[in-house]
């Protein structure tokens, strides 16, 4: 066990000024419905140029709806790009979905942090069930994830690719959207909703509870984390977000990067 002295803290005052967003846009890919027999396409695609993409499909015999839209925004100093939607049919046959058929690209002008909040859910056999619709993949760009929902990204392209869908996946073969239906190995799935952001902030270095500012609350996290020292050990917040340099532990050269931050109190 260490301790931490608060003594070498100055506290500096600020009026709260929320950090620019980080640059990211969907440069390229699109989005369309699909359904039964495979893949019947029943919309047009919309190109991500207008930062909103969308697909459906209803009838092929069955029965059903599909809406998707990925959209970038800003919200609270973050980036946020996000997959809404939802899809179900009434039939046991078939399957209806919007999904990428030309995975979407998010270009990065800038390094970010990232963290994914991810609230999607189906029903897999009339029992509700979470689901990641998502695949991140870097193209051009540089993935170094701290955990399974946080990272860092470098400057660059990224591949988004996912599915919203309601299917009866032992039936069919499912080409595009097989990679998001077998993840449930099931004979039926319906009712999905899907809630999918992924965060993009600008590094900020010890600023533990993502509010912009380097202040009292994170050093109350920095202090925890140090305790624990070690990134596996039992306790240690997941991701080890307080690891700043990444080598695994939560010690003096963790601190001396929270200092800095500290005391510059607003994140750039
Ligand atoms: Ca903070
Ligand atoms: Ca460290």
């Amino acid at each position: 066990m260490k301790a931490v002295s608060l003594g070498v803290f100055s506290v500096l005052f600020a009026s709260r000024v929320l950090a620019a967003p980080v640059g990211a846009t969907l440069t390229s890919g699109s989005v369309t419905g699909a359904s039964f027999p495979e893949p019947l396409v029943q919309q047009s695609k919309v190109s991500t140029t207008s930062k909103r993409s969308g697909g459906g499909s209803t009838g092929g015999g069955f029965g059903g709806t599909a809406s998707a839209s990925l959209d970038v925004g800003t919200s609270g100093g973050a980036t946020n790009v996000s997959l809404t939607g939802s899809a179900t049919h009434t039939n046991e046959f078939g399957y209806t979905a919007a999904y990428t058929d030309a995975a979407v690209v998010l270009t990065l002008t800038e390094a970010a942090t990232y963290s994914i909040t991810n609230l999607s859910t189906t029903k897999v056999n009339n029992v509700s069930t979470a689901f990641n619709p998502v695949t991140l993949e870097s193209a051009t760009g540089f993935i170094n994830p701290f955990s399974a929902t946080r990272g860092e990204l470098a400057p660059g392209t990224y591949r988004l690719r996912f599915g919203v869908a309601a299917a009866q996946p032992s039936t069919f073969s499912f080409s595009l959207v097989s990679t998001w239906y077998n993840q449930f190995n099931s004979t039926g799935c319906k009712d999905t909703s899907v809630n999918w952001t992924l965060s993009l902030r600008k590094p900020c270095h010890g600023d533990l509870n993502f509010d912009t500012f380097v202040d009292d609350a994170d050093f109350q996290s920095f202090v925890v984390a140090y305790n624990i020292l070690g990134c596996a050990q039992p306790g240690m917040p997941q991701g080890c977000p307080a690891d700043f340099n990444n080598d695994g532990v939560v010690d003096d050269f963790d601190f001396q990067i929270f200092v800095v931050s500290y005391n510059q109190l607003i994140c750039p």
